[in-house]
């Protein structure tokens, strides 16, 4: 296929490397998402769209998250220790074969999630590089803005694609969802093309998150000096 195209790519190091992810726990319900004192970053998107496939490419580990040709697998938040960051899968959304019942308790968990909103510094949005935005994408990019949460859509499985048709199509996606060209990284967890491009970004987030931690800290200690 296209696949030596993609190898070559990454020339650059990364501004961050992953040493060892690990897995933290599952939460099935929202009393059981934890508060990381490390910025979290959300990984969402629909179903089967290569989620815990893009969570292992990050960590260097082909099993950290579980991966299944099966849409739907994951019905839990599950959360990985980066090191640097928390990483949390979440459930993936937009699958047919499931019940109501089932689809309504996704969107609470997904709703609760994202309540707290000072807990997440940013949130990978996944979609699939070979198809238009569903209008579940569209919804979920939404509730992003909504919510005004940091977020970069993140196109998967480029490895499908001739480089031509990768371009194009993260264009026609940007342009489906009122995103410039820039809030999209495109990836292969197959390759590791685009992961240079995503470790940066982590990195950036990073750097935003502790310098409003560090301001958050001297403002309390500033009140705190004028109450004595
Ligand atoms: N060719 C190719 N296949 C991929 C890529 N990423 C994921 N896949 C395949 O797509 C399928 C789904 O991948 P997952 O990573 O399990 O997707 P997910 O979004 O976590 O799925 P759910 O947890 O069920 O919502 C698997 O068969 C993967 O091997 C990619 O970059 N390239
Ligand atoms: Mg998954």
């Amino acid at each position: 296929m296209y696949e030596n195209n993609y190898k070559k790519q990454e020339k650059t190091e990364p501004l961050l490397t992953v040493k060892n992810a690990t897995f933290i726990t599952s939460a099935a319900r929202s009393n059981q998402f934890i508060t990381p004192d490390k910025p979290m970053i959300a990984v969402c998107g629909k179903s089967n769209v290569g989620k815990s496939s893009f969570i292992n490419m990050l960590a260097n580990r082909k099993k950290l998250a579980k991966t299944s040709s099966e849409p739907g697998r994951t019905r839990l938040v599950n959360y990985f220790d980066f090191g640097a960051f928390i990483l949390a899968d979440l459930p993936g959304y937009g699958f047919a074969r499931v019940s109501k019942g089932e689809k309504e308790k996704w969107a609470k968990t997904l709703d609760a999630f994202f309540k707290d909103r000072e807990k997440i510094a940013h949130v990978f949005m996944l979609v699939d590089s070979r198809h238009d935005p569903t209008a579940d994408d569209v919804q979920m990019i939404e509730f992003l803005n909504y919510h005004i949460l940091p977020f970069t859509v993140v196109l998967t499985k480029a490895d499908k694609l001739s480089r031509m048709k990768l371009k194009e199509h993260l264009r026609a996606i940007a342009a489906d969802l009122y995103l410039g060209e820039k809030n999209l990284l495109a990836t292969s967890s197959e390759t590791g093309y685009g992961k240079t491009d995503v470790l940066n970004k982590i990195h950036s987030v990073i750097e935003v998150a502790s310098a409003l931690a560090l301001e958050e800290a001297e403002n309390a200690e500033a009140t705190d000096i004028a109450e004595e």
